[in-house]
């Protein structure tokens, strides 16, 4: 409960902040996107990973408030880099189940855009497979009209969640990506290589762009290379960085 006050402080005093991981294309090696992160930059604790306190936001709903201003300040944030001449970037946002359930979820995302004037195709929607199996006429219909609005969207942390892939052909999807628990043995353990193809493949089948999380070594990157991944995301890259320091990374990259 603690914890939880606190965290409604900080959102008022605007104590979070956004960092950005890059994701590349393989094939051309340019940055295609970034993916938004929250941190909480606490006064007296400094720098606060998500997994220390997105799992209390969610059980007190104080999530909704705070995916909602996560979505605003990746657009805003993505539109004034576009402003400032860097080439389009498609940034990729979180959506915690929760935020899949607000009824006015279309209204926010549009209004998010509308407010920061980015284009809707540069906006990326992550959700989980554990989303799609609850209430699932409703997700489903929640999926349609983003999809309509001209989003894009995609499935996080694909194959970690209990899911009976039905939803897939119910819903197509833009992008897979690749769960990194699955990537890091990848070189040494033949499971996870044969979990890691069996995934690719079926995301190419089925008309979806793959991505590969959590890549970290050239061993790595040769494999999912080899293997038709779309584009990866990782340390081998870059680790998630504040704004002003993405961007200064974007423009001496290669
Ligand atoms: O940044 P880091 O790699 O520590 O992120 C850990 C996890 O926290 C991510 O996998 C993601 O699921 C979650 N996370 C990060 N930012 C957000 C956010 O803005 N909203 C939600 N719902 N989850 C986030
Ligand atoms: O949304 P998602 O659960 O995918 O969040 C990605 C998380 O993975 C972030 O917390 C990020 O800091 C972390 N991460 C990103 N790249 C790497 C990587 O190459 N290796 C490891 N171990 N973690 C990573
Ligand atoms: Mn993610
Ligand atoms: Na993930």
């Amino acid at each position: 409960l603690q914890l939880e006050t606190s965290m409604r402080q900080a959102l008022a005093n605007s104590e979070f902040e956004l960092f950005y991981q890059p994701q590349a294309d393989l094939a051309s090696g340019e940055v295609i996107g970034a993916e938004a992160l929250i941190r909480w930059r606490h006064p007296e604790h400094g720098l606060i990973p998500p997994g220390k306190f997105i799992p209390v936001a969610e059980e007190s709903r104080l999530v909704v408030p705070m995916g909602n201003w996560v979505l605003r300040e990746a657009c805003r944030q993505a539109a004034a880099w576009q402003a400032a001449g860097v080439p389009p970037l498609t940034i990729a946002v979180n959506l915690s189940p929760l935020q899949l359930h607000q009824a006015n979820l279309l209204e926010i995302v549009a209004d998010a855009l509308a407010a920061s004037g980015l284009e809707a195709q540069c906006l990326e929607l992550e959700v989980t497979e554990s989303v799609v199996m609850q209430e699932v006429e409703h997700v489903m219909a929640m999926l349609h009209g983003l999809k309509r609005l001209g989003v894009k969207l995609s499935i996080d942390d694909f194959g970690t969640g209990y899911s009976s892939l039905s939803y897939l052909k119910r819903f197509a999807f833009d992008k897979l990506k690749v769960d990194q628990s699955f990537v890091r043995d990848l070189t040494t353990d033949p499971n996870d290589a044969a979990i890691v193809l069996a995934i690719i493949g079926l995301g190419k089948t089925l008309g979806m762009s793959v991505l590969a999380e959590g890549v970290e070594n050239q061993e790595q990157l040769a494999f999912l290379r080899n293997a038709g991944t779309d584009a990866i995301q990782g340390f081998l890259f870059n680790r998630p960085l504040p704004a002003d320091e993405f961007i200064a990374w974007l423009r001496t990259a290669p």
